[in-house]
């Protein structure tokens, strides 16, 4: 989808989820939003929005004209479509920096979808996803870091992670790349204007402390980088699945993680068919997690599907708890899963610790000797607890997000960094080897063309594009 650039006309839309709730709102930006809203507007005091302060409430009536007609005469008469309550905002003191008009109508889809009709019908255009967004950085209120830490924090899934979007969203991550680019404009500034230098003694001693500010850039950049993993992973969360052979208590750990009966537990080999997935929060962390048929041979070509499928899933997982029953011997349909997991992240899970044991997971030490082991009933809960600690820990190196850090949450920031990173590599090179000041420039440009980038110096369509169509509509 193509966004466009225009910010000419006056957008609308549903600005919350469709559904049936106390109120929903229609939301209205652009130069004609207030005259708009008039024409759709009864306030009860009469007054009109287009001459009402910035930041007002207005009580009224949303209407529409439908012709009437006594005898042979037609007429029009007005008629309220819905009762409802109209925030003013004033450019630029608005989201968008536009006027804005918001709508607080009855929560249902009918009366949103009509108050938003009419507003088309006296000429607002229906608003493309993230449009309002989109304007808010078209007319400079924020950067494209924090219209993007905008969607994180819609799409949070636990605290630390609305924490994190807040935090760029303050514009935290946009000053420390504005003077991460400010510090290598101060080295260019120099570098040009003195292109062909001598090797005099006053030109090495500034080559050498020019290295070490391009070293110190380099290494905050880096820095920044590496908290992409974390970052990225607190926003989107981790894959988990559970994998074992059948009964062997998957869907019975997936109760207990995701707090309510969510999946059918039975003493049946073979009850779990599908994959039933449901987002949990693991201390902070979010996981998607991912009950799966149990894993053996089998010729019921039912249980074959649900066998493949699992073996899909498996290959995706960010992590997988390898489920054991310790009430019973390892069989050979656990060995050769636990083959099958050798490549990736597992915890070996050993259940059902409240019936007398008789696994020996010793052999598993060969086959997976990195594995971390907990012990758990999900029965009984226990050790669930100290499981969760666990696949904290093996993401985690101690806090999540500490006090107010700076995290790079999405893979766009990472690439600009990476890039960034590699040119200041190339320029830290160039400069020791004694190359031409003009490439050691032309790096350096390449660097802070990357962060320009990062917070949307420079808009182009494609990065708008990608960005702004991942947003609802109405936001
Ligand atoms: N005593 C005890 N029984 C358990 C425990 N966990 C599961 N069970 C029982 O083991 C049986 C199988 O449990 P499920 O959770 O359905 O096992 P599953 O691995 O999902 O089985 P499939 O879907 O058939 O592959 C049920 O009777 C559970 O009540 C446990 O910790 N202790
Ligand atoms: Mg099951």
């Amino acid at each position: 989808m193509s966004i466009k650039f225009d910010t000419d006309d006056t957008i609308a839309a549903i600005s919350t989820p469709l559904g049936e709730s106390g109120i929903g709102i229609v939301r209205l930006s652009g130069k004609d939003a207030l005259r708009i809203a008039d024409k759709i507007f009864l306030s009860k005091t009469k007054s009109s929005l287009t001459g009402a302060a910035a930041f007002t409430t207005h009580y009224g009536f949303v209407t529409e004209f439908v012709k009437t007609s006594s005898g042979h005469k037609y007429a029009r008469k007005r008629k309220i479509v819905d009762e409802v309550i109209v925030n003013i905002m004033r450019a630029p003191r608005s989201y968008t920096r536009e006027d804005i008009a918001e709508i607080n109508c009855h929560g249902g889809i009918i009366p949103l979808k009509r108050t938003l009709d009419l507003l088309l019908k006296h000429g607002a255009r229906l608003a493309q996803p993230g449009e309002f967004t989109q304007r808010a950085v078209l007319n400079g209120r924020i950067d494209l870091t924090q219209a993007e830490a905008i969607f994180n924090i819609i799409n949070a899934k636990t605290l630390l992670a609305q924490d994190g979007a807040m935090n760029q969203l303050r514009g935290a991550l946009s000053r420390r790349i504005k003077q991460i680019k400010g510090d290598l404009v101060d080295i260019i500034a120099p570098l040009e204007a003195g292109i062909d230098f001598p090797d005099d003694e006053i030109n090495i001693g500034q080559k050498k402390r020019r290295i070490r500010l391009l070293m110190r850039t380099a290494k905050e950049v880096k820095d920044l980088m590496d908290t992409a993993d974390r970052g990225i992973m607190l926003q989107q969360g981790i894959n988990v699945i559970l994998a074992g052979s059948t009964n062997v208590g998957k869907s019975s750990l997936m109760n207990r993680l995701v707090e309510f009966e969510r999946v059918i537990v039975t003493p049946i080999a073979g009850t779990t068919r599908d994959i039933v997935e449901e987002v949990i929060n693991i201390n902070g962390l979010p996981a998607k997690i991912a009950d799966t048929a149990g894993i053996i041979d089998t010729k019921c070509l039912i249980a074959k599907q649900s066998v493949n499928r699992s073996l899909e899933f498996l290959k995706q997982a960010d992590l997988a708890l390898f489920i054991l029953d310790g009430s019973r011997k390892l069989n050979r349909f656990d060995l050769a899963l636990a083959d099958k997991l050798k490549d990736k992240k597992v915890i070996v899970v050993v259940n059902k610790i409240d019936l007398p044991q008789k696994i020996n997971v010793g052999i598993l030490k060969k086959i997976l000797p990195t594995a971390a082991k907990v012990e758990i009933s999900a029965l009984k809960g226990a050790g669930v607890g100290k499981l969760k600690d666990k696949i904290v820990k093996m993401f985690f190196h101690g806090d999540i997000l500490k006090n107010d850090e700076i995290l790079i949450a999405s893979l766009r920031h990472k690439q600009a960094l990476n890039s960034c990173q590699g040119a200041l590599s190339r320029a830290i090179s160039l400069e020791k080897e004694n190359g031409f000041s003009e490439c050691v420039i032309f790096e350096l440009r390449c660097a802070t063309q990357c962060l320009a980038d990062m917070v949307g110096e420079d808009l182009s369509e494609d990065i708008l594009t990608n960005i702004f169509s991942r947003f609802c509509i109405g936001k």
